[in-house]
């Protein structure tokens, strides 16, 4: 740890702040370039409590990075995870409010909801499928409080890896009945496709970075809890969007999400 508690918390409400009233901030290794990768985590983890004690319920998990069409995008090296509050929820044929938002991107994503809590360290692949309820198709969209949408591993992780809304839609089933690897996606946005992509973009397996992200928990001793929303990190690379937007993802075997910037 380089940082102190009161630079953690001064930090946490840094990007907090831009979060809720969506401004751009600098990124924090510009002014804190001593940040390990521990006191990035605390910022993220510090912002979280926040959230609850003002009575905002947590309600899943992300995965990010987890793609090399993603890490290639961003110039990121390693996944990266975050928190989903109540308020990023929305659900199929939504409309979205831009100007809530600084600079949002779309990207299509698998989601899991368990029935058993899921704990690293040594969790694997064939946990996860035990332990999964059901997956169901998503989109999220990212919107990261940095200037430009530039930032390092560190930045990143500390903005809560750019958590902002997510959209579910389709169909949930049962993860036994299908091949998440082979499971195509193809992105649209008012008509046009953008983006495709198939589930094994996503570290081979999406299940595996369900698996990862146990483990990545663990290292700060909390672990993935029965019902809980995770999403495992984009299939595709993120396409920006703008307001009057519509987007339609379509997921193999698990029907389409469709929603609408205002
Ligand atoms: C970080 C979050 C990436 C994903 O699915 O890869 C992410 C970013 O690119 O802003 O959510
Ligand atoms: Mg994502």
């Amino acid at each position: 740890m380089a940082l102190d508690k009161a630079t953690i918390e001064k930090l946490a409400k840094h990007c907090e702040d831009a979060e809720i009233n969506a401004y751009e901030i600098t990124k924090i290794t510009d002014d804190y370039p001593e940040m390990t990768y521990e006191d990035a985590f605390d910022i993220q983890w510090t912002a979280r409590r926040n959230k609850e004690a003002r009575g905002t319920k947590i309600i899943g998990m992300k995965m990010g990075l987890t793609s090399q069409a993603k890490m290639k995008q961003m110039g990121v090296e390693n996944p990266c995870y975050g928190y989903l509050a109540d308020y990023f929820a929305y659900g199929d044929g939504a409309e979205i409010e831009i100007d809530k938002l600084i600079h949002p991107k779309v990207e299509a994503e698998i989601a899991f909801v368990l029935k058993e809590d899921l704990a690293g360290p040594g969790c694997h692949i064939g946990d996860v499928i035990a332990a999964t309820d059901f997956v169901m198709p998503a989109v999220e969209v990212i919107d990261s409080r940095y200037k430009d949408f530039k930032f390092d591993l560190k930045s990143v992780i500390a903005d809560n890896s750019s958590s902002s809304r997510y959209v579910t839609g389709g169909q949930a089933r049962d993860i036994k009945d299908l091949d998440l690897k082979t499971l195509g996606v193809v992105m649209e946005i008012n008509g046009e496709i953008v983006q495709l992509g198939a589930g094994a973009a996503v570290l081979g397996h999406p299940a595996t970075s369900i698996a990862m992200l146990a483990n990545m928990m663990a290292e700060r001793g909390e672990t993935l809890k029965k019902g809980e929303y995770i999403l495992s990190g984009a299939i595709t690379a993120a396409i920006a969007v703008k307001k009057g937007d519509n987007v339609n993802v379509k997921f193999q075997d698990l029907g389409s999400v469709s929603f609408k910037f205002v």
